[in-house]
């Protein structure tokens, strides 16, 4: 199976053969295969067909030289057997056509099975991990973290500044607090259940957190994050990856947290990173993803600041400080895998 990936040695706490990198998003509209395969199906048949999806999560495999592989799906398909009616809609991303409004609402929402509610991504795990592409890559599970859900079923959609999402905090304290226990009762199971399919390292994305400041995330988030990765950690030993941007902030208090690797954005320098966490967390990050735009000397400059800002190289696992977006030239990809595989350990 994975018997020599780098950041499987890494979490091991063992000498990586080289310094691992992935990329958030890495499968997705900057691939030309991927639009092809996206032309002829909508986003929630290639996410809910085991072989659509095992097929895109190997795509940027065929090109790249990659450490680890990521399932292909999205935060917000398993939110479809809560009761959400969700769809993707070309051009401006993930649409809600019943936005919670009540607490009714909340009442109303459904705890799922994983086993029956998102069979596809379970099933493309399992089948992924026995696939020779994946022989020596780690496979991440993933699933959106109570907050960031919470605020996509209650603005219906992407929001600029979760105004709603606050509104509602603010004013109904108990509802977003039991919407957000439920999400952690599902999520749980949701992960452990990837695990068990054969996920070798869970990540948990919270894309919106940064909209919060430090005493928000105490009184209405911190607690459910707790119970969400150690309800994950009685169910599996997997590694548990967390994800967030905009939250420089915040570092201190991911102390807290029970995990392994603490991603990074590009905002923060990652020794600074460091410092905040004393050390206690393995960084994953931090490549802006715009200077994969930049000239051939600015990205290899970026990439070089990066890797020199990682004093400890036996615990890093280089990525961007969010996902790839559409557009991003694919010759920039794998010059940053080039870059990487280069720097002598
Ligand atoms: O490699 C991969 O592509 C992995 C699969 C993956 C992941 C991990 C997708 C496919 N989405 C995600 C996570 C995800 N989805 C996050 C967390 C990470 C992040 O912040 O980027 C978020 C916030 C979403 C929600 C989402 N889904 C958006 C953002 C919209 C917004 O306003 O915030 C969008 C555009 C989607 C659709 C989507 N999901 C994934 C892809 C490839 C796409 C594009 C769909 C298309 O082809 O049009």
């Amino acid at each position: 199976m994975t018997n020599d990936n780098p950041i499987l040695s890494v979490l091991k706490g063992e000498k990586p053969s080289r310094i691992p990198v992935w990329f958030m998003r890495q499968a997705g509209r900057y691939l030309p295969e991927y639009l092809e395969l996206r032309s002829k199906h909508t986003m929630l048949e290639a996410i809910q067909t085991a072989e659509l999806a095992e097929e895109i999560t190997l795509q940027p495999l065929r090109r790249f030289d990659l450490d680890a592989s990521i399932i292909f799906a999205d935060i917000l398909n398993p939110l479809i057997a809560m009761g959400i009616e969700l769809d993707f809609v070309k051009g401006s991303g993930p649409q809600i056509f019943n936005p919670l409004k009540t607490k009714e609402d909340v009442d109303k929402l459904i705890i799922p099975d994983p086993y029956k509610s998102v069979p596809a991504t379970l099933k493309a795990i399992s089948n992924l991990r026995k696939h020779e592409l994946l022989n020596n890559k780690a496979l991440f599970g993933f699933a959106g973290a109570p907050f960031t859900l919470s605020a996509y079923m209650i603005e219906g959609g992407g929001s600029s500044k979760l105004h709603l999402t606050k509104k509602w905090m603010y004013s109904n304290k108990k509802a977003f607090m039991e919407l957000q226990e439920k999400l952690v009762e599902y999520l749980s199971q949701y992960l452990i259940a990837q695990a068990e399919a054969g996920a070798d390292i869970l990540q948990i994305f919270d894309s919106w957190l940064g909209f919060l400041g430090q005493s928000d995330y105490e009184e209405y988030v911190e607690e459910h994050l707790v119970s969400l990765i150690s309800k994950v950690r009685a169910g599996t030993d997997k590694p548990i990856v967390f994800f967030a941007t905009g939250v420089s902030a915040l570092f201190p208090k991911f102390k807290n947290l029970d995990i392994q690797v603490l991603g990074v954005d590009w905002r923060l320098n990652i020794e600074t990173a460091k410092q905040m966490t004393d050390s206690k967390f393995i960084l994953q990050g931090n490549l802006d993803p715009l200077h994969l735009f930049a000239s051939q000397e600015k990205l290899e400059s970026e990439v070089k600041n990066v890797l020199e800002s990682v004093s400890d190289f036996n615990s890093f696992i280089f990525n961007l400080g969010h996902g790839i977006i559409p557009e991003t030239p694919v010759a920039s990809i794998s010059k940053v895998i080039d870059l990487v595989h280069s720097k002598e350990l």
